[in-house]
């Protein structure tokens, strides 16, 4: 653990003094205390590497085997974790004795100088760590006289505790998974040198923390880890080198609802293993209570109930404090006092809470041996504005008080190094960025796996610390903990694709099949909106490639759709095989477990895209009752894929997305090649500029039904539109835009302007609007292929909720399909369905047919129509005969007897009629259609 209050100021000294070391480290020159000229080299020792890179490392030629007999020297900055670590290193390697020596013992010519030895060191020619910031620390293996030296100098003990971890790291050989639940200390130790090798590279490595606040804090909504996942993090972050876990779950009760009741015994025993769990991996546990929902900052008791529940934690060991004043109204107060006492608006606030941490920090944490300086969330944490709220904290907040802050946004896409320093002069006080990634709790349904971009590392000069609020699923998240830990230790040298690169790595532990595995299903995991904005990178970088080999009209057997599928086919097979091979190959079996809603997903929809291959093929092929079998099977396996709920809220209100955006988008097209093939006219296609709040997406705006909606999930800005794409440029009448449901009426654009356009470039207004329902009629002859309703300015905060975007096409060219005859449809379905330009629905028979039941399609309009297709769903398919109706009667144009069935005509057609075989199944019907002649 670190040391606070006196030391503090020492470790803050010698932190000063050690800056040029840093600066003329990077500048290239040679830094005081290095013995060995020659260049900085980069944390290679054989095949062995320390993570998160060391500040200096310089290989050494006297490296040697460990041999069967260790020597061990417990010098002054030691104590029992490292030496555990020490310990579990040397089992590891294939150590059977480790004799506690002088480090003259004849007996073992290898000796570890655990905690530091001057002569050691000056026998190796290297310097001690002395004047090294806190947790600096020095690894020195090499040989002298013929003895073997391994020297593990901390400047302190948390310094001493990581130079042992890096010796564990340079010891070549792989963990297993139950290393991997040992928190990265072996818990199989495979005698012999074949299962792990014992030569150690000599080495001089001399390291310290950039950053003094490295970690996590579990900050978020919704499920909280459990107890296990928190000794493993805890683990983790130790074996990481971070130092820092706040203990801050939104849904703890205790944490924040209830915050002055104290913890039950169960509850609070289990807080202390944490406590000491922490201790032992040489990280900060940081407790932090929310009293922002209830307290009165004026009375004594909330405050003493604040105080009690600290103390309870200080009695259990922990030694840092939090008071998060985040997602609370600091308009509202809790009691009459507080308004009398401090008035109204944001500068109220800050010199009320400004007095409640100052009495905590002056008269509790000032006064509690060892107790880090208070930390606090303001609840202006999401960007540096100047306020009256954040010069009362800047001005009346003791100077001790750490406050977190977390960048411009709450999820911010960039931090840096202008923000971070704006930050540290308008809260005027050391901050520490609380950063949103990878938290998953305002991203219902999605794993956040891509890498930790965006921060600059330059903002390592003017913040205490980086830390993550990481996502419901803890052992997931450890993808991007890894860069943060190398972020907060050396931020000169972070590359944010190589440490997701490394991440991944270590997770696979280092098996080249789970690398790639885990790197397709992290592809399929990356968008959360802000940060990053982009889905499946990969995927959608190398579907685009494919439309473009296949192109739009590649059909019927061209080759160069044939050669497109086959590129694209293997990275579909990956897609559907990443889950399984991470299963078998992820280190860490609680990553398949959280992951399993999202690994079972992405099967399904692996093998939904490979059928839309093959249904693609079965196209070009001409081969109609493939194509439709195909088409069948994209649509049940999308809505296997859609059935899967996680166990964990927020994300057990929706399915898993996998892809979002680029997988369904990719099924969606071919599934409109797969129409156009057959002759059904592209259907109306509705977009929405703002993405969509759960499952109530943009197609809901053109499904004819009132009773579905598309629903934004943020407030309209200005310039965001809802628009219907007609396929082509039609003649136009009246459009109808209706917005609002019962329970959410305001959810409209309030101020809108109604345009059409012919190519989507050049628009014409039709009306301006700010009622929930907008109805206009367009100008005889309008001909447009886009209609879009546009926010002429931003709501105030109300989303939006658009039941339908209606518009009519006057001139006849979209050929409307009723039906009407038997059986009557079975209950929740409808003749229409058969017409309705969707194969996904059905028309669905009660009964089987009678005599004389017939299924009748009416067209609009007499068409010259060249094939008539029937689209039965396969396992329910009924027999019958087909009829077409011409200006000379009706005339049987063939049987239907399986779930595909087309039939040539010629000739002029207004109606098409199925008589059904009396006594055969009861029919399923996904679509008649009738194509029209070209040409
Ligand atoms: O970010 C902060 C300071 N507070 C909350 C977090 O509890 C929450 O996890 C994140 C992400 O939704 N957003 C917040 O505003």
């Amino acid at each position: 653990m670190r040391r606070f209050g006196p030391a503090m100021a020492v470790a803050a000294a010698l932190a000063l003094a050690v800056q040029p070391f840093a600066l003329s480290a990077q500048a290239g020159r040679t830094p005081p205390g290095r013995t060995s000229p020659g260049a900085v080299a980069t944390i290679s020792s054989g095949k062995a590497s320390v993570n998160p890179e060391p500040q200096q490392t310089t290989p050494r030629r006297d490296g040697f085997e460990l041999g069967r007999t260790v020597g061990l020297v417990r010098g002054p900055t030691t104590d029992a974790d490292a030496e555990r670590v020490v310990r579990a290193t040397l089992e590891r390697a294939g150590v059977r004795t480790i004799r506690v020596t002088d480090g003259a013992d004849p007996r073992t010519d290898v000796t570890v100088w655990l905690g530091g030895n001057d002569r050691a060191l000056e026998d190796l020619d290297v310097a001690s760590p002395a004047g090294l910031p806190a947790e600096g620390y020095v690894v020195a293996v090499g040989t002298h006289r013929g003895r073997h030296h391994v020297v593990l100098a901390g400047v302190d003990k948390d310094g001493t505790y990581y130079a042992a971890r890096a010796l564990d790291q340079l010891v070549p050989g792989q963990r297993t998974a139950a290393d991997e639940l040992a928190g990265g200390q072996p818990a199989t130790v495979v005698a012999g040198h074949s299962a792990y090798g014992r030569q150690l590279a000599g080495i001089e490595i001399r390291d310290w923390p950039t950053m003094r606040y490295r970690g996590s804090i579990e900050g978020f909504y919704g499920t909280p880890w459990s107890h296990a996942d928190r000794l493993d993090h805890l683990d983790y972050l130790g074996a990481h080198r971070m130092n820092t876990y706040e203990y801050a779950p939104k849904d703890d009760p205790y944490h924040r609802e209830q915050w002055r009741d104290p913890y039950p015994a169960d509850k609070l025993a289990k807080l202390g293993e944490l406590v000491n769990r922490a201790r032992g991996n040489k990280v900060d546990f940081t407790f932090a209570l929310s009293p922002g929902l209830s307290i009165c900052y004026t009375a004594d008791a909330d405050y003493q109930a604040l105080v009690a529940k600290f103390e309870a934690l200080y009695a259990l060991g922990a030694r840092s404090f939090n008071v998060p004043l985040d997602d609370i109204d600091y308009n509202t107060w809790h009691c009459d006092a507080d308004r009398a006492k401090y008035g109204t608006g944001g500068g109220a606030a800050g010199q009320a809470q400004s007095e409640l941490l100052n009495r905590i920090q002056r008269e509790w944490v000032a006064t509690k041996p060892g107790v880090a300086p208070l930390q606090m969330v303001p609840t202006e944490y999401y960007n540096v504005s100047e306020t009256p709220y954040k010069k009362a904290l800047r001005e009346q907040l003791d100077a001790a008080v750490v406050v977190h802050w977390t960048g411009i946004g709450v999820v911010p896409k960039t931090i840096t190094a202008a923000q971070a320093a704006q930050a540290k002069a308008v809260f005027g006080h050391d901050i520490l960025i609380w950063d949103n990634y990878p938290v998953n709790d305002y991203a219902a349904g999605r794993l956040l796996l891509a890498d930790y971009s965006g921060r600059e590392r330059g903002i390592a000069d003017h913040v205490v610390g980086v830390i993550s609020n990481p996502m419901n699923q803890a052992a997931v998240s450890k993808i991007a903990l890894s860069a943060f830990a190398e972020l907060g230790w050396k931020p000169s040298t972070y590359d944010e694709r190589a440490a997701w690169e490394r991440a991944l790595s270590e997770r696979a532990g280092g098996d080249r099949r789970t690398i790639e595995a885990l790197k397709v299903f992290a592809d399929l995991n990356t968008y959360d909106t802000t940060l990053h904005p982009e889905s499946a990178p990969e995927l959608a970088a190398r579907i685009d490639a494919f439309w473009t080999a296949y192109g739009d009209d590649a059909k019927g057997g061209a080759t160069a759709g044939e050669r497109a599928i086959r590129k694209l086919r293997p990275y579909f097979q990956a897609v559907t095989r990443a889950p399984a091979q991470i299963r078998a190959g992820v280190i860490d079996p609680a990553f398949g477990d959280e992951a399993k809603a999202w690994l079972d997903a992405t099967v399904l929809w692996g093998q939904a895209l490979e059928q839309s291959l093959a249904l693609l093929a079965a196209i070009d092929d001409g081969d109609g009752a493939t194509a439709w079998a195909k088409r069948q099977q994209v649509d049940k396996l999308t809505g296997q894929a859609k059935a899967i709920r996680d166990v964990r809220e927020p994300h057990s209100g929706t399915y898993p997305r996998i892809g979002e955006g680029v997988v369904d988008t990719f099924l969606a097209r071919a599934g409109q090649v797969h129409d156009e093939w057959m002759g059904l006219v592209p259907r109306r296609t509705a977009t929405a500029s703002i993405p969509t709040y759960a499952e109530n997406g943009p197609a809901r705006m053109v499904d004819g039904d009132e009773s579905t909606f598309y629903w934004s999930n943020r407030a309209p800005a200005a310039n965001d539109e809802i628009r219907v794409d007609l396929g082509a440029p039609r003649e136009i009448g009246a459009i109808a835009v209706l917005m609002g449901k019962d329970g959410s009426p305001d959810d409209f654009i309030q101020s809108g302007a109604l345009e059409w356009s012919a190519d989507g470039e050049t628009w014409t207004e039709l009306a301006r609007a700010t009622s929930a329902e907008v109805r206009a009629t367009a100008p005889a002859g309008t001909k447009a292929r886009y209609v879009r309703y546009r926010a002429s300015a931003a709501n105030a905060s109300n989303w939006l909720v658009v039941r339908e975007l209606s518009v009519q096409v006057t001139d006849g060219s979209e050929l409307v399909l009723t039906a009407s005859g038997g059986p009557a449809p079975a209950e929740g379905s409808a003749l229409a369905r058969a017409v309705d330009g969707d194969v996904g629905t059905a028309y669905v028979a009660g009964a089987g047919p009678g005599e004389g039941d017939a299924l009748t399609v009416t067209a609009s309009a007499a068409a010259v129509v060249d094939r008539v297709t029937v689209l039965q769903r396969a396992g329910a398919v009924a027999a019958g005969r087909v009829d077409v109706h011409t200006a000379a009667g009706w005339r049987e144009i063939g049987v239907v007897r399986s779930a595909y069935t087309a039939l040539r005509v010629s000739g002029t057609v207004d109606a098409v009629r199925v008589r059904w075989t009396a006594g055969a199944t009861a029919p399923q019907v996904a679509e008649v259609i009738l194509r029209k002649a070209t040409g």
